[in-house]
């Protein structure tokens, strides 16, 4: 089959666009029959189940809740015969981990992977004017080669479980929007911008991948929709004279249009909305279109009540609404790629996004905060499966670069969280996924890890790969707490003095930070999950940034409490958010929005 395009899908002049969201037949596959029984060709006693969603939560009973294994998921959609001679297919933009889709009893493909879109091409299969049978096969298994990481046991009695190498809940289930296009047999493929500045002129270099010979023209538009810059061919430069640029929480977008003309017919027609701007690592310091930002904000999650990590659209404006009252400016995308409305969004809102791909959990652990501190060496990268990971996260990597790469928002590839970097094992495995980010983005972003405390000066064998370094630190929290709160301060600024000493040059961004505290518990004096303490814990961290030059970005753990596996490490949850689960603020909230509204763009540029 043709590789499909990762282009977000969009009705024009030319495709069409059928929403295939809302109750889908659905079953979890309890006794594993659901291949042997045909399921492809129609679920039996199936249930009915929102999409997009995760299904976890819906359910009552914690079986349905914990849930591993396969489950399957049917529609059917009827398919008009205008839609004759064109391409058909059915897009999904994520499925939890993997997943087999059958059409009209035909498997058309499978995809490993559960946060990057697929699209399932049903040409061949199609039935015009009639039903389609849609049935997708989702398996939400973990394992030393799956991105995230973990591994499943078998619970003695055929039932499966899920132990994540990580601490969020492994949520699952057809979790973000599917659609069918229809697309021009001769199409658009892929666009990849990227922007030069010279004086007040811009030049905005693209590329055009179609599926044909036939002319490509570039129409460029301001926001009031007068024609910017023009261009003709699969290759070439945009000029804009007196370009508006994209800059932090001060978007401005750009409407690019892109036609295959064969004479006047337009053969297919694409469009999308696109900001200006350069990033760059300068020294010790971000540079945004050759000016110094300092980067406020969270690790995130997507999770929510009762959806999970499903697509919640009404959930993404609010967290918006709220990174904007805090006065925030960035996030990263702990710990998987999220729902491509979210970069738009973040386009639109001019907020400086670090993308990160979902290899997390690559720390062989209970779940990864278990080990964070304990210095134990694990054998994660000299395991035989080690090329099998390896080349779905190359393929993960390869989709999220493709998709994501003509976002403004998107500054940075965050490549893993917390991998076990202590053994030198782990260097060839690093250098290899570095090199190929670097050979995927022509924007050339800066490329890092989110380095956990075993990743330290004297331990660490892959900093040196990162073009900035994300530090993930909880001194005075899991490493000196409580009274030992007091010894934390000198303990953190030893470990960043031996950095320096290293002569490590680049910026330091903290991508993690923070303790758990429940919201409305008070104790004075203060005691571990109290507010008191958390203040205590924010004044430290704060006064070692703003007493380090190097320090240039802080991105507090985590915007919003959020569900985690159980266990007595856990209430309900992780609850480091600053933010309830429901998108209140708590305390903290109004410490960090006296700070972030007063710290200045520039800080310490
Ligand atoms: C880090 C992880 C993050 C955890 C966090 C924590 O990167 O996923 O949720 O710590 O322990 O280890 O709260």
């Amino acid at each position: 089959m043709e590789k499909y395009s990762m282009l977000y899908p969009r009705s024009t002049a030319t495709r069409r666009v059928l929403d295939l969201n809302g109750m889908w037949k659905f079953r979890l596959d309890k006794k594993g029959e659901g291949d042997a029984e045909n399921w492809k060709d129609g679920i039996p006693n199936a249930d009915w189940i929102p999409v997009p969603a995760s299904f976890n939560d819906f359910y009552t009973d914690k079986e349905s809740r914990e849930f591993t294994g396969d489950f399957w998921y049917e529609t059917q959609v009827y398919v008009p015969s205008e839609w004759k001679g064109r391409h058909l297919d059915v897009r999904f933009a994520a499925v939890t981990h993997r997943a087999v889709v059958y059409i009209n009893g035909v498997a058309i493909t499978s995809h490993e992977g559960g946060f990057l879109p697929f699209c399932a091409r049903m040409d061949d299969v199609v039935k015009w004017d009639a039903p389609n049978r849609i049935v997708v096969k989702g398996n939400n298994e973990l394992s030393f080669t799956s991105l995230p990481a973990g591994i499943t046991v078998d619970l003695g009695d055929g039932r499966k479980m899920t132990k994540p190498f990580f601490d969020f809940f492994n949520y699952a289930g057809i979790q973000r929007p599917v659609k069918l296009m229809a697309s021009p047999m001769e199409q658009i493929v892929d666009v990849t911008l990227n922007h030069r500045l010279e004086g007040a002129d811009a030049f905005v270099e693209y590329s055009v991948e179609t599926t044909g010979d036939h002319e490509t023209v570039l129409f460029l538009y301001d926001e009031d929709g007068n024609l910017a810059a023009e261009s003709r061919g699969k290759e070439g430069v945009l000029t804009v004279s007196n370009a508006r640029l994209w800059e932090v929480r001060n978007a401005y977008l750009y409407h690019l249009v892109i036609r295959i003309l064969d004479g006047d017919r337009v053969v297919d027609e694409y469009f999308d909305d696109i900001g200006i701007r350069t990033f760059c690592v300068d020294g010790n310091r971000f540079l945004l279109n050759g000016h110094p930002v300092y980067l406020k904000g969270f690790g995130k999650h997507e999770d929510s009540d009762i959806v999970g990590r499903g697509f919640n659209i009404g959930v993404v404006k609010r967290d918006f609404e709220l990174m904007k009252w805090i006065g925030a400016n960035s996030f990263r995308t702990s710990h998987y790629p999220y729902s491509e409305e979210v970069y738009q969004m973040a386009d639109r809102e001019g907020f400086l996004v670090i993308d990160e791909v979902a290899a997390v959990g690559f720390f062989e652990s209970l779940v990864n905060f278990v080990d964070a501190v304990s210095g134990k060496a694990t054998t994660f990268f000299s395991r035989p499966t080690l090329p099998q990971l390896k080349a779905n996260h190359l393929a993960a990597l390869e989709e999220l670069i493709t998709r994501d790469k003509n976002h403004a928002c998107v500054i940075a590839w965050s490549l893993f969280n917390e991998p076990d970097t202590m053994h030198e094992n782990a260097y060839p495995y690093f250098k290899d996924i570095f090199a190929r980010a670097r050979e995927l983005d022509v924007q050339k972003r800066p490329c890092t890890f989110a380095m956990e405390l075993n990743s330290s000066p004297e331990k660490c064998h892959c900093y040196q790969l990162s073009d900035f370094l994300c530090f993930n630190r909880y001194y005075g929290w899991y490493l000196l707490g409580g009274y030992e709160m007091v010894n934390a301060e000198a303990a953190f600024r030893k470990e960043l003095d031996a950095w320096l000493e290293k002569g490590v040059t680049c910026p330091f961004v903290f991508t993690e930070y923070g303790c758990d505290h429940l919201a409305g518990e008070h104790k004075l004096p203060s005691v571990q999950w109290s507010v008191e303490y958390e203040q205590e814990y924010l004044d430290l961290y704060h006064r070692v940034f703003d007493s380090y030059d190097c320090i240039k970005g802080e991105q507090i753990w985590n915007f919003a409490d959020f569900q985690t596996v159980e266990g007595i490490m856990r209430v309900n949850g992780n609850k480091k958010g600053v933010f309830t689960r429901q998108r209140q603020p708590k305390e903290t909230a109004y410490i960090l929005k006296k700070r972030w509204e007063h710290l200045p763009v520039d800080y310490k540029g």
